[in-house]
């Protein structure tokens, strides 16, 4: 049976035709997840993959496992409920960055901190595709969204960054432009234990496309497959010649990091047996963290040159 015929398993093939706008990325990262799932051999009865709101986020309701297509912004409090509940499922969030990174923000730290056993796939158009267009939190100062018509003057967050940074254990990042390896990132992220963050950086023709360069589904895939480069290539550039570019592959990976599920289960264990609470102990220094695969420093924006000091666009106008 072919690949395609193959992950039809796992779709509710009745619902489709799915909502998304021609040339969208999101059909693509699906795909690449469910060829994850079909390759780890995942059993459906035990896997659960959980959406928030938005374009992205409603691939879990064309996704035939065990799905939960929560609210806006709460899909890692849902799945942490679950893996605490069954710490045997696989558990999947797929969010977008406004979802995960804006409403959802506090949840998607807190979920890094404790480094929960969940991969979280986050679907990266740098916009709320779903209610128009609107500024999002990974949008490049200088990008113009429905609230931003002169142009962002907000910083992006670099979700890499910020997920390492909050103590996330398997952080990674691909293209929908480059589906194989993203497909193999999703892959490593399941298999890894601990928290895994993968961003897919995906096309939204539809609304980011419309307001920003370049024109047409097409070019946004070839833009960023030019942009992309591996995180061994990033090493050894300057932040100058990284201007622009998408740093993609496995950018941190720590796989002694104590998991927040089993550190709890082990308490229930002492507990349930009688055991006498532990004695007060002096404050331990925090373990230092892993050093970086790989540490190219930040980039500057990618509209960021094209910015004066209030973040506005040098030069206006649509
Ligand atoms: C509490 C709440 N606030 C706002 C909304 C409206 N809303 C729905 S989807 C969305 C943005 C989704 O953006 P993103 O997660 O990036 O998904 P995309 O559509 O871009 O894939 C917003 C603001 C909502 N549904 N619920
Ligand atoms: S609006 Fe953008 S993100 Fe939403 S379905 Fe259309 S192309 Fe995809
Ligand atoms: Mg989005």
């Amino acid at each position: 049976m072919s690949e395609v015929l193959d992950i039809e398993q796992f779709l509710h093939t009745e619902r489709l035709p799915h909502i998304w706008c021609p040339g969208c990325g999101n059909g693509i990262v699906t795909g690449a997840f469910l060829r994850a799932v079909l390759d780890l051999g995942l059993v459906r009865e035990k896997t659960v993959v959980v959406g928030g709101i938005g374009c992205s986020s409603r691939a879990v309701g064309y996704i035939d496992l065990g799905t939960v297509h929560s609210i806006h912004g709460r899909a890692l409090a849902f799945a942490t409920g679950i893996k605490m509940a069954r710490p045997d499922f696989t558990v999947v969030v797929l969010t977008g960055d406004g979802d995960g990174a804006a409403i959802g923000g506090n949840h998607f730290i807190h979920a890094c901190r404790r480094n929960i056993d969940i991969t979280c796939i986050l679907f990266n158009n740098q916009t709320y595709g779903m209610t128009g267009g609107q500024v999002s939190p990974t949008m490049d100062p200088g990008d113009r969204g429905t609230t931003a018509p002169y142009g962002s003057i907000e910083p992006s967050f670099d979700l890499c960054r910020l997920a390492e940074a909050a103590g996330a254990s398997f952080v990674a990042r691909g293209i929908a432009a480059n589906i194989r390896p993203l497909e193999r990132l999703i892959k490593q992220g399941i298999q890894h234990k601990g928290f895994s963050f993968i961003e897919a950086v995906v096309p939204c023709p539809t609304e980011y496309g419309k307001r920003n360069p370049p024109a047409g589904v097409i070019a946004m895939l070839d833009d960023t497959k030019a942009r992309s480069i591996s995180v061994t290539a990033a090493a050894k550039m300057t932040p100058d010649e990284l201007r622009d570019k998408i740093v993609t592959g496995i950018l941190y990976e720590d796989d002694e990091a104590p998991e927040f599920q089993s550190a709890y289960a082990a308490i229930v264990e002492r507990a349930q047996a009688g055991a006498a609470e532990a004695p007060a102990r002096p404050k331990q220094p925090a373990a230092p963290r892993k050093p970086r695969k790989t540490a190219p420093e930040r980039p500057p924006a990618r509209n960021g040159e094209a910015a004066d000091a209030s973040g506005l666009p040098l030069e206006g106008g649509e």
